[in-house]
């Protein structure tokens, strides 16, 4: 009603210019409607300023509902296919890697973290199929086929050989009616070398080998092996084996050092994991450590200290024991000591990370990551921060193998410059003889 009031208003406003004032209200008149608009508008105001805050309240409510009925975890993360998954937890702050299958290379970031908001850090990774024939395994010439985990040449008509590495001496035989197959002269044979086929064209003698054999002799009557290892040692494709070539009768074969398999390109080595094929020694209370050419039987004790004592909570690790109310020293301890193990290839290329720590739900206002102790481990590491909780482990520099290499990460949470707590993460390199 008062609104209708307020339009006879306004409109009398306009007719009063127009003649017709004597029927409008008075100016009094006039000036107490337009009090009741005004009043009636900041009432309108206020009601709808706290419908929206209702409405505000009530959004949020249903945000933490759609939270909760996460339960607390970051969404299923998909394994890409052809690749393995680590890490399980899906809390926020937990990382989860990504490690593609052999002869697959990993396309995007290799982990991914839960977020606060409980949703995950980047995209999901991809592993692409290795093209083995980037390098140039096929020689002389020899056109590569790239297979998964392998590749296989097809060679031109003059070479053979799992790289076309080995030449085909080809004589020319006319199989005429005037030519006869003459029996090789004797001479001395063995298995690098052998009588040649020789024909007779005409009054002329053409003689050929076996594959992997060439012609020698004044006479061309014998055929002598190739020695593809010496032949091809220092060919540009590279060497044909990965790590030792053996010169064989019409060829040659790759062999491996101990530990290591050949695979099945006949050319690379690849490392046995002896833990995975239960060829390893290690007693019950040891951890099986596969490496690049071995293995290692780990035991994990917790530390004995003087004002606290630990408990061994996984294989790995050991957490401290509540600390009693008058023990002062006890809480200055590391909450908890981890420890990992790594298997890495000698003379591996440097700067790299080896490891990351990373605080679950930090409970200070700091987090400090430092690299515990001197000498070898500060020669090669260096502990950085990746991100405001995560703090990683960097090989600074190569490393010549065989050799094992130590070192502690300490995270230490603060607040107000107070330590809260400690964490000591103690991770251990097992570095190869050689660099595959
Ligand atoms: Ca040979
Ligand atoms: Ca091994």
């Amino acid at each position: 009603m008062i609104l209708t009031q307020a339009v006879i208003v306004f409109l009398c406003l306009g007719l009063i210019h127009t003649g017709f004032g004597q029927d409008c209200p008075s100016r009094q008149e006039m000036q107490s409607s337009l009090k009741q608009v005004q009043k009636l508008l900041s009432t309108h105001e206020s009601t709808y300023l706290q419908s929206l805050r209702t409405l505000r309240k009530r959004l949020n409510l249903l945000q933490s509902t759609a939270v909760l009925a996460n339960n607390g975890t970051c969404p299923k993360l998909d394994t890409p296919a052809n690749s393995r998954k680590l890490g399980r937890v899906m809390s926020p702050g937990h990382e989860v890697y990504f490690i593609c299958d052999a002869g697959y290379e990993l396309v995007g970031t290799e982990s991914r973290v839960c977020q606060e908001s409980f949703t995950w850090s980047g995209h999901q990774p991809t592993c692409r199929d290795i093209n083995e024939c980037a390098s140039g395994p096929c020689l002389n010439g020899g056109t590569c086929v790239d297979e998964v985990n392998q590749f296989s040449c097809k060679c031109p008509k003059s070479w053979v050989g799992t790289s076309c590495q080995s030449p085909v001496i080809s004589g020319f035989v006319a199989m005429t009616n005037t030519s006869a197959v003459l029996s090789a002269p004797s001479v001395t044979v063995g298995l690098f070398v052998r009588p040649s086929r020789c024909t007779q064209v005409q009054g002329s003698t053409h003689c050929t080998c076996d594959a992997g054999y060439t012609i020698s002799g004044r006479d061309s009557t014998t055929c002598t092996d190739i020695d593809e290892c010496e032949l091809f040692h220092t060919g540009q494709a590279g060497r044909l084996c990965l790590h030792s070539c053996i010169n064989t009768p019409g060829g040659y074969r790759c062999s491996c050092p101990t530990g290591y398999n050949v695979t099945r390109d006949g050319r690379n080595c690849k490392d046995i994991d002896e833990c995975a094929t239960r060829q390893s020694n290690c007693t019950r209370d040891q951890m099986c450590i596969n490496t690049y050419g071995g293995f290692q039987c780990v035991h994990v004790e917790c530390p004995r200290l003087r004002n606290s004592t630990y408990s061994k909570t996984s294989p790995l690790r050991c957490e401290r024991n509540p600390c009693s109310v008058d023990n002062k020293m006890c809480p200055q301890a590391p909450n908890s000591i981890s420890h990992h193990f790594l298997s890495v290839v000698s003379n591996l290329s440097a700067p790299r990370t080896m490891f990351r720590v990373s605080a679950l739900r930090p409970i200070g206002d700091t987090l400090r990551f430092s690299l515990l102790g001197r000498g070898q481990a500060r020669r090669h590491f260096t502990v950085q921060r990746s991100d405001r909780q995560t703090g990683q482990l960097v090989l600074v520099s190569p490393v010549q193998g065989p050799a094992v290499l130590e070192a502690e990460v300490e995270m230490t949470e603060l607040d107000k410059r107070v330590q809260l707590a400690r964490y000591i993460t103690k991770v251990t390199m097992f570095i190869s003889q050689y660099e595959f």
